[in-house]
């Protein structure tokens, strides 16, 4: 199953964390998400019908773009 890891420079806080686990858990063919703080990236679980493009787009949607 496809996995990525992207380099995020707005979370700050475990709202932030929350806001995306929560956002980006609700796509459809998203498996996992984990995001940390301290290190300010997210690593995501997807398979189809998600895609990449879709969820760096929801990220910056979301106001949390992928560097
Ligand atoms: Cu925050």
């Amino acid at each position: 199953m496809p996995t990525v890891t992207y380099s995020i420079p707005n979370i700050s806080c475990m709202h932030c964390v929350h806001t995306i686990k929560t956002e980006v858990g609700e796509l459809a063919g998203v498996k996992e998400v984990v995001a940390d703080a301290a290190g300010k990236q997210a690593t995501i679980i997807f398979e189809a019908p998600a895609t990449e493009e879709q969820i760096k787009a929801l990220l910056a949607e979301i106001n949390y773009p992928a560097a």
